[in-house]
């Protein structure tokens, strides 16, 4: 594998509108994340992640974009941009767009001159296709829920929209729109960029022409799974090379792909040495603990799940390429509140997440608020929610049986709203965030669990982050951490999550008791040095036996 830039260097994802308000219109803003680039600074990331922020009728939070060349006036101007560019390039940070490109807002200038004239050169933009003796061509379901199939109204047709009808798809069959889409993208990588976080790329190649899937429905509905479509459509990576050809290499971008569903044999083109990605994330736990039925069959994952997943993700992509390791993004439940078992749930636990999330092989991110310990909110009723997705599934359970507030409390834990609350900077009212009304209720335990409280504390999670990060960058023990193999310790035994690394002539060990009873054990070899511990003291006796106190994490360099 050919060394990069970006290998030894630590991510961090903003999501603007939950970051910081400077106006007093209860949405984060460019310029909230300007006034804390020293604090990110301070955490020691290098790379950061915007969600979107363009123009956009916000019906999926920016990921419906109306014009990819401004910057929604909620968030800011394209002068405010530039600055944040400069800004973060002053500081040696990188940033990274989001490239939403598998569809737009139906509120696009092409999406309306499609729909003025049906048969015109922008409804082949999109996906315009006739229905079926008045009924939509296909039966898949969209991810949000219901047909992906929405009338054109006045005609025969029905435009595809994957998502939520306010996301039409973009035809990348279409030369003219692919050339548009890349020249957008030039258009920013100019600006400054360092590159692109890829959104729901995968979904960018249909299986044509669209038929039925008519295995039995998987849901009530009668719809069939966009799943089905995926597994049968071949080709993405012609786009892919494409797009990679004609942008990323001229401009030896960064990119990180939101890859689901991408088929085994696939991955070193994806993110082999020149993929078409530099890296994907890796949502194996997330995936695992999905369902077909939807979040009210979800299945919980166990610690045990949980570092199975690791392992297995780690062996498959060992010689295939670069993984990008998180715990937590916009999309998913709070990573502590959903690893962590309940009851567990503190800033011990929490630390021990952290270290081993870390000591991966990839480029671990942080999702805003990850590093300081923030988690799912006790939502108290459906009317709080503003996810589509979260509606959308709280419907699916109900149809499925449940009542309200067994619908209620099964889309809660999962909702992504979860990880949208308002950033929790300090114990001011509102958590700092806003002066005005946030648009999404504030987690009540901000008072305890902010920036404020932990910035100046050493034990504090925000400090052990600190610290993962200073001994990632450590020229003592990077090459280790960023290269060396993996290889699982004592796999069995229930509730350990352990792991060596092993460097050219160097062994680290990591050893996470993921549980409440203290736990002993022999270490293979003797130890040479502690080099991160979430407790003060670890006992190790003269047998190099270890004993591991609730939820302590260590790392050791064996001799
Ligand atoms: O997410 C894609 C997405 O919804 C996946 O979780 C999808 O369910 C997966 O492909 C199924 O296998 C991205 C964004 O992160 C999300 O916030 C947006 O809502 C979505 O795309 C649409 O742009």
């Amino acid at each position: 594998m050919q060394k990069k830039w970006w290998h030894g260097k630590v991510a961090y994802q903003v999501y603007p509108k939950s970051f910081l308000d400077t106006t007093g219109n209860g949405i984060g803003d460019l310029r909230g994340i300007i006034s804390k680039l020293d604090y990110l600074k301070e955490l020691g990331v290098d790379i950061i992640w915007l969600s979107p922020c363009y123009q956009s009728p916000l019906a999926d939070q920016g990921y419906d974009i109306s014009d990819y060349y401004q910057i929604d006036p909620r968030f800011g101007t394209m002068n405010d941009m530039d600055e944040l560019i400069a800004q973060a390039r002053k500081r040696n940070l990188s940033i990274l767009m989001d490239l939403v490109v598998n569809h737009c807002s139906d509120e696009h200038e092409w999406f309306q001159k499609a729909l003025q004239d049906p048969y015109g050169p922008y409804s082949k933009y999109f996906y315009f296709e006739k229905g079926i003796n008045g009924q939509p061509p296909n039966n898949w379901r969209s991810y949000f829920g219901g047909s992906v199939w929405e009338p054109v109204s006045g005609t025969d047709l029905y435009y595809l929209h994957l998502f939520h009808k306010k996301q039409p798809d973009l035809n990348w069959e279409n030369s003219s729109l692919r050339e548009e889409i890349y020249k957008m993208m030039r258009w920013w990588m100019d600006k400054g960029l360092a590159g692109f976080r890829i959104d729901a790329i995968i979904n960018i190649k249909k299986a044509l022409p669209f038929s039925d899937y008519s295995y039995p429905p998987d849901r009530d509905d009668g719809l069939a799974s966009i799943d089905n479509m995926l597994r049968d459509a071949v080709g993405v990576g012609e786009f892919l090379g494409e797009m990679r050809d004609k942008v990323f290499q001229k401009y030896d971008a960064f990119t990180v792909g939101e890859v689901f569903n991408a088929k085994e044999e696939e991955l070193p083109d994806f993110i082999g040495d020149n993929g078409y990605f530099s890296t994907m994330f890796d949502f194996r736990a997330a995936v695992w603990g999905g369902s077909e039925k939807g979040w009210y069959a979800s299945r919980h994952i166990t610690p045990e799940i949980y570092k199975s997943c690791c392992f297995l993700s780690q062996k498959q992509m060992e010689n295939v390429g670069y993984l990008s390791n998180i715990i937590e993004n916009h999309d998913e439940p709070r990573g502590v509140s959903r690893y962590i078992p309940a009851e567990d749930l503190c800033e011990t636990s929490k630390k021990l997440l952290a270290a081993v999330s870390f000591m991966l092989r990839g480029l671990p991110w942080i999702y805003q608020g990850q590093e300081i310990g923030m988690e799912n909110l006790s939502f108290i009723s459906i009317d709080e929610f503003d996810d589509v997705s979260t509606l959308d599934e709280y419907r699916v359970a109900k149809n499925h049986g449940f009542n309200d507030a067994d619908a209620l409390r099964a889309v809660a834990f999962y909702s992504r709203d979860n990880a949208r609350t308002p950033f929790q900077w300090d114990d001011s009212p509102n958590a700092g965030f806003t002066t005005g009304t946030p648009w999404l209720r504030v987690n009540p335990n901000y008072t305890e669990i902010n920036v404020k409280a932990q910035q100046n504390d050493k034990t504090s999670l925000f400090s052990f982050y600190k610290e993962l990060i200073t001994l990632r960058k450590n020229p003592d023990y990077a090459e280790t951490i960023l290269y060396g193999r993996l290889e699982p310790f004592m796999e069995k035994e229930e509730n350990l999550m352990a792991f060596y690394r092993y460097g050219q002539n160097q062994t680290l060990l990591v050893l996470a008791n993921f549980q409440k009873a203290p736990r002993t054990l022999t270490l293979p070899k003797a130890y040479k040095s502690v080099l991160l511990n979430n407790y003060k003291h670890v006992t190790i006796d003269s047998d190099a036996c270890v004993t591991l106190d609730y939820y302590q994490v260590v790392i050791l360099e064996l001799a």
